[in-house]
């Protein structure tokens, strides 16, 4: 199976982490949605990063149902889910706001980076800000109440919540700070140096 899509994206990466936690290997294309945007209509005419191909061709897109796919081909004791329905839960709740983090940190930079200044909205910059800091403030609570494990193991919640932090503080930099999110902060970089996010760079 193909992985496609630049590790610089958080959908991309946590797929690519989560692979190798499942013990599933793929071969990854680093095609770029903007760069390479013909060659990538080639292979997924929605051009949406991260797209898995299948080996009779089939392709896949979204991270999390892709991630729901390798779920299921991955030996059950692998699982990177919590079985305990009140742990569940409390995974898909980090999940979700750090997958709500990513998207607003997107946003935040296709407003910047993509858009002519000239026509910027500002109402519409502030709103999304306001998410962005709504997201890592739950979060960091979150963590606060009951930290994630630090002891070499690591669970989806733990790389999507570490892929989102480390992407926010490459794009937006401005948007965050280890001083105001510090467990979250701590909890990235005791992400960043296990070794499938060692070996996973954002490129
Ligand atoms: N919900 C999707 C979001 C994926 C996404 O928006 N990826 C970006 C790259 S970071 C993309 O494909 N951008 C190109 C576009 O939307 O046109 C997922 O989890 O995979």
């Amino acid at each position: 199976m193909k992985l496609i899509g630049m590790l610089d994206s958080p959908y991309v990466r946590r797929v690519a982490i989560s692979a190798k936690c499942l013990g599933i290997e793929l071969a990854h294309e680093s095609v770029s949605v903007f760069r390479t945007f013909e060659q990538f209509q080639q292979i997924n005419p929605v051009v949406k990063a991260p797209t898995l191909v299948l080996d009779d061709g089939e392709v896949l897109m979204d991270s999390t149902l892709i991630i729901d796919y390798l779920q299921t081909l991955a030996d059950p004791q692998r699982s990177l889910m919590p079985t305990g329905i009140a742990q569940r839960l409390r995974s898909l709740r980090l999940i979700g706001l750090a997958l709500a983090a990513c998207e607003k940190s997107v946003q935040l930079y296709y407003e910047r980076n993509l858009r002519p200044a000239e026509i910027q909205f500002k109402p519409w910059v502030e709103r999304v800000e306001g998410q962005l800091a709504a997201a890592y403030q739950a979060l960091e609570q979150a963590l606060n109440q009951q930290p994630l494990a630090t002891d070499g193991s690591i669970d989806q919640a733990g790389i999507t919540l570490a892929v989102a932090w480390s992407f926010t503080n490459l794009v937006v930099p401005d948007q965050v700070s280890n001083e105001r999110f510090p467990e979250i902060a701590a909890f990235t970089a005791y992400a960043e140096q296990l070794e499938v996010f060692v070996s996973t760079p954002i490129d």
